[in-house]
């Protein structure tokens, strides 16, 4: 087995390989860009080495650096993940030509799948059924229009270097044929620099069913079944999983053999991906699948294949590059329980899907254990930036059925808390519980046919969330001021309470949230009773705030939430959605835990985030002049009035004590 591998890759996957390659005892070397200098990745990598500026083309795309430190480094191997230079085969050629073994396929196999027509003329010697359509060398447009008639409309017209979708174009009508093959070619041309096109007879209903193959140097190839990735937006996977609901055993016997034939054909070494279009019109049968396209290189879903299967397809991976044989035969392969994962994504669905960049201010994923697994490159505090794919993480739930898989991850999903960036989150989670899906009745126009039940127009908060996120406040406030009490002479005293304590009568106060859904909160204390008046409605609360968030009852129902605090705003995370809510708090000075004016004392134990004034400075009343972080939220200590700051008595990073005067201020 090798003894070190370097990864040519970031993110989920790069940890990913890394964490089998630790387990297998390797010594792991990470590459990494200038914005990914403190990436999860490198922190994990037992070495890590600069490849150049953020944009891939000037960094994980540099194959000759990559190269260079993988010869520096001494690495036995490099892993390339998915994406990047993982299906590139002058780079598969270049790591053998300099005596460091590719992790992946060779570059014969790769150069073989990378053109549609040659991969299908191949898929058809070796018996595995084809869409029915031409893929000749005759691109004459007289020519291919005639096929176009033969084959019958609708017909797809497809470039032959094209890929997910693109250089793709659908013909229902042979008026439209010749504008849609110049679009087709121009795409080709432009994007792949190949204007060559096939036609093929379009699949109405279509699934996308892949196969995973295993082949290793010894003429051993197996098939560990089938994913269904139907769930597609724009041919990016959004959903897939393990096995395929309604696959009868037999065809998948059959499709198994076909992959396996497929490999075989072109003599394949490594992990790989046979994809199929299903026939979804009917039911599912041998004479209704075809090959689409061949993927070289482990794929980002095979997580659910390895949670039915039971194996690790990176320790694979390493042992048949390594030149051993294949670590199962078939029929020792075998399928247990059912597994579907979620791709999370910085992307804001009711913004047609715009990708969301930003700090991760929050990020609390829930709790791995023997049925949910995640894979994530990133930390709370992280940016997500626009070099790079903004998935965050693949949520991935197994269990003994479909049923209960779904279940325990819709219940994972509305426990993720993300603050700092819009997801798609609770899109996923309507995905995965829409009852569509849940009968299995998928295909790959599920997603566009179901988005306004999927991504439904973006509400504000409803009264629950509202009563969060002012028990919420309460609780910060009463957090504060119990800290803050705890330093006076009569710690036990009503008026070291935040609680609208008034000597003889039943307190109460209010609070102001603006903004686009802003809303006014009454709160009444009747002898230990706190209720809520919020939009005409009356509620009995109690709550708490802790490390792990909101814990709350309302009207005796329980509720848990996220919250996060920053200047003057709450972000609560709660059932996968989260909202921005900015207080107009007239007590919120309370937070600056002000002392008589001369300064601001730190409210709380905690360490200083940023510091956004500077001595010298004239700031405003209510200014944020010191961001602290503590119990793991921020608090933001504001300027009590308009006055000059004389000092600031600690920096980012710095801990602090409660009490710690931060911020003197000159005289008023
Ligand atoms: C097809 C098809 C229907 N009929 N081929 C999409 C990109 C590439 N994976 C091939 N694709 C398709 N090929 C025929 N003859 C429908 C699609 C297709 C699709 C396939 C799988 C997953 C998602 C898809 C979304 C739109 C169209």
């Amino acid at each position: 087995m090798f003894k070190s591998v370097l990864i040519a890759n970031r993110g989920e996957i790069a940890c990913r390989i890394m964490h089998t390659a630790k387990r297998l005892g390797m010594r792991t070397i990470a590459v990494y860009s200038v914005a990914d200098a403190d990436a999860l990745h490198v922190l994990e990598a037992d070495e890590a080495h600069l490849l150049g500026p953020a944009p891939a083309n000037e960094s994980y795309l540099r194959a000759d650096k990559i190269l260079e430190i993988a010869q520096y480094a001494h690495a036995d191997c490099i892993h390339p993940g998915y994406g990047f230079l993982s299906e590139n085969a002058e780079f598969a050629e270049a790591c053998e030509d300099a005596g460091i073994v590719f992790v992946g396929p060779t570059a014969a196999a790769i150069r073989a799948m990378g053109l549609k027509d040659a991969a299908k003329k191949l898929m058809v010697g070796a018996g595995v059924p084809v869409v029915p359509g031409y893929h000749g060398a005759d691109q004459d447009p007289k020519a291919l229009a005639k096929e176009a008639a033969k084959i019958g409309y609708p017909v797809l017209i497809k470039a032959v270097a094209g890929g997910g979708g693109k250089g793709m174009r659908r013909v229902d009508d042979a008026k439209d044929f010749e504008a849609a093959l110049n679009g087709a070619i121009r795409e080709g041309e432009k994007a792949f620099g190949n204007g060559h096109v096939l036609i093929e007879k379009y699949i109405e209903k279509p699934r996308h069913i892949e196969i995973q193959v295993f082949a290793d140097s010894h003429g051993n190839v197996v098939h560990l079944f089938e994913r269904d990735c139907s769930l597609q937006r724009r041919h990016q996977k959004v959903v897939e999983e393990a096995p395929a609901p309604g696959m009868p055993d037999a065809l998948r016997d059959v499709m198994g053999k076909a992959a396996v034939d497929a490999a075989k054909a072109i003599d394949y070494r490594g992990a790989g991906t046979i994809e199929f279009i299903v026939d979804a019109s009917k039911a599912l049968t041998a004479d209704g699948f075809f090959f689409m396209e061949m993927n070289t290189r482990l794929q980002v879903e095979h997580p659910v294949t390895e949670e039915i299967t039971g194996q690790d397809l990176v320790a694979w991976q390493f042992a048949v590059a390594a030149g051993e044989e294949l670590p199962l035969s078939q029929v020792h392969l075998e399928i247990e329980g059912h597994a579907v994962e979620v791709r999370l994504y910085a992307e804001n669905p009711s913004r047609k899907f715009l990708p969301s960049t930003g700090t991760l201010h929050h990020l609390k994923f829930p709790e791995e254990d023997g049925f949910i697994r995640i894979e994530t490159g990133v930390t709370e505090g992280d940016t997500v930036s626009v070099y790079y794919d903004p998935m965050l993480a693949k949520v991935i739930a197994w269990d003994a059925t479909r049923e209960k898989a779904i279940d325990r991850l819709v219940t994972a999903l509305r426990e993720l808390e993300v603050a700092g960036v819009k997801t798609n989150a609770s899109f996923l989670a309507e995905a995965v519980d829409h009852t569509a899906f849940r009968a299995g009745d998928i295909d790959t126009g599920f997603i566009e046919n179901h988005l306004s039940d999927l991504v439904p127009a973006e509400t504000g908060p409803g009264a629950v969330e509202k009563a969060l996120a002012v028990i919420g406040l309460l609780c910060l406030r009463q957090g504060v001021t119990e800290l803050a009490a705890a330093e006076t002479l009569e710690p036990e005293s009503p008026w070291a309470a935040l609680d609208g304590f008034r000597i003889g009568g039943i307190a109460h106060e209010r609070m102001t949230f603006t903004g686009d859904h802003g809303f006014e909160a009454r709160i009444r204390y009747d002898d230990g009773d706190v209720i809520l008046g919020i939009d005409g409605e009356e509620f009995d609360v109690e709550g708490e705030l802790d490390e792990d968030g909101l814990t709350v009852a309302i009207d005796g129902e329980h509720h848990t939430a996220g919250v996060h605090f920053m200047a003057d705003r709450l972000v609560l995370m709660h059932q996968a959605r989260t909202y921005e809510l900015s207080f107009a708090d007239p007590l919120a000075p309370e937070l600056a835990a002000e002392v008589g004016g001369a300064g601001l004392a730190a409210p709380m134990p905690g360490k200083i985030i940023s510091v956004l004034a500077k001595a010298g400075d004239r700031v405003k009343r209510g200014q944020a002049i010191v961001v602290l972080e503590a119990m793991k939220m921020e608090h933001t200590l504001a300027a009590p009035a308009d006055i000059t700051i004389e000092t600031i008595g600690a920096g980012p990073g710095d801990q602090v004590a409660e009490g710690m005067m931060i911020v003197t201020f000159a005289g008023n």
